[in-house]
């Protein structure tokens, strides 16, 4: 057995210490757990190339593995850590805890292991562009961030780097955190906790919101009075929420807010002194809603100790990250934008609701559930919807009535009819509304693929 409760005591060498899933947070974690002494065994049920791949690695690190089930052998074991996309309800979950083996996520296992300063951001919409801004902003001559978390890096790949290279001071941790990854969670505390905002999302994995929303409140749970949490405090249902939370709380928003060292007056976000930070005309980021996303960056910035030039230099240098509202090309006076990240109504409502310009908007893919006429809200400018993929015929059913809609097989097929519908000062968003599992691998491959057709059209 290992005692896992006291922190600064924890040793985890020559500990039994199954690793459950061999994806990206896994593979890195059994790394981690491997560099410093534990005696590590990783299972996963799949097979796919990249299980083989990360399995071989690790073979050649002397780490046991197995792949095609998880055999009894995952029961040997004095430590689990898992991987998010492991639910806590599942049955291997409950028969480990009910054999009184501890089990604890990806991130808390690798926060015991390093004692730099982290800043974790969660929210339904908005933390990859919150992080990737967060840490254009942090870098300065004497910060320097390392980004990771749920946009794609593992906390434990960068954590087990710096174990490695030491080299780097002053190492400022950014983290984007799902709330899958706050299942389990033990000791981990963020120096700075950024809520974004609350809105149903994962609701195939939770049993309800409420306990989609507890599990992203574990993100302050351990903070203290010493340690701050910066909120959305026009979200009621995120302000109730933390509420409970202990930590010094302090609230953003586009109104201004005495508690904010940045407000948005008129058309520029002025600093605690009332000089202009920035004007908003020279973000290059569009809508209301990544205005909020970088006003939250620079909070955490601020009371992380950067310095506001460097802040204001990061908000007219960032352009976005891929897949979210990326500009992908104007071609024949139609911008083209690629929002394949969009996955839930939600996110499309918040995307069309960014642009002024006539629109075409690309909706389809696999299903997830919600009602598509949500979006007609924030669409005032749609021209006609062009609805791909297996989903296409409930958009169609859902939309048919209400606006001009098209409706083809493949997402090749929905670009192709945009470019011959289009006029001068059109927009045409890919924002789908739906997974990308029917004719994809996932949302980035979808968008790359989107943006590959976009600029054949050039060539046409
Ligand atoms: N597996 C088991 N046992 C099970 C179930 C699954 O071993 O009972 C195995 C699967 O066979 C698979 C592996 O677990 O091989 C996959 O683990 P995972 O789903 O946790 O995926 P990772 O590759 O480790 O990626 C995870 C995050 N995935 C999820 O949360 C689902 C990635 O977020 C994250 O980028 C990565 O860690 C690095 O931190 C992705 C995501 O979709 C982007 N996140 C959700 C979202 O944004 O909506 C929350």
């Amino acid at each position: 057995m290992i005692d896992i409760h006291q922190r600064d005591k924890i040793d985890i060498r020559d500990k039994k210490i199954t690793v459950l899933g061999l994806g990206r947070s896994g593979f890195s974690v059994a790394k981690l757990a491997h560099f410093l002494g534990g005696n590590v065994f990783a299972s996963d049920p799949g097979t796919t190339k990249a299980i083989t791949a990360n399995i071989k690695s690790l073979d050649e690190l002397g780490v046991r593995c197995e792949s095609g089930a998880h055999t009894d052998l995952i029961y040997d074991a004095d430590l689990w850590v898992i991987s998010p996309g492991i639910p806590k309800e599942a049955d291997i979950i409950l028969k480990a805890l009910s054999r009184n083996i501890s089990v604890v996520g990806e991130i808390e296992f690798t926060s015991w292991f390093t004692d730099e300063p982290i800043i974790a951001v969660t929210g339904s919409n908005g933390k990859t562009t919150t992080v990737h801004a967060l840490t254009e902003m942090c870098k300065t001559p004497d910060v320097y961030p390392k980004l990771a978390g749920n946009m794609g890096i593992p906390f434990s790949q960068v954590v087990l780097e710096d174990l490695i290279d030491t080299t780097d001071n002053n190492r400022l941790y950014i983290l984007e955190i799902s709330s899958f990854q706050m299942e389990f969670i033990l000791h981990f505390k963020p120096t700075i906790s950024v809520f974004l905002n609350l809105s149903p999302d994962h609701l195939d994995r939770y049993a309800d919101m409420d306990d989609y929303v507890n599990a992203k409140m574990n993100l302050y749970i351990n903070q203290t009075e010493d340690e701050i949490l910066i909120y959305y405090e026009d979200d009621p249902i995120l302000c109730e929420k933390i509420s409970k939370a202990t930590a010094k709380k302090l609230p953003f928003s586009l109104k201004n807010s005495s508690l904010s060292p940045f407000n948005v007056i008129g058309d520029k976000i002025l600093d605690e002194n009332q000089t202009t930070l920035i004007d908003i005309k020279n973000i290059k980021l569009p809508g209301n809603h990544n205005l909020l996303n970088l006003i939250a960056a620079a909070n955490a910035a601020y009371f992380a100790g950067i310095p506001n030039e460097f802040i204001s230099a990061a908000m007219r240098n960032f352009s976005g990250v891929p897949h979210r509202l990326e500009s992908v090309a104007t071609i024949s006076g139609v911008k083209y934008i690629n929002d394949s990240k969009a996955t839930n109504i939600d996110a499309v409502c918040v995307a069309v609701a960014s642009f002024q310009e006539p629109m075409v908007l690309i909706l389809g893919g696999k299903f997830k559930g919600g009602n598509f006429l949500e979006i007609l809200h924030y669409a005032k400018n749609l021209k006609t919807v062009i609805a791909y993929g297996q989903a296409n015929e409930i958009i169609a059913t859902a939309l048919r009535d209400a606006v001009s809609l098209t409706k083809v097989v493949s997402l090749k097929d929905a670009v192709e009819i945009s470019y011959s519908i289009t006029q001068p000062g059109d927009v045409v968003l890919l924002s789908p509304g739906c997974s990308s599992f029917d004719q994809f691998s996932d949302f980035e491959d979808r968008g790359n693929q989107f943006k590959t057709w976009v600029k054949q059209l050039e060539t046409n």
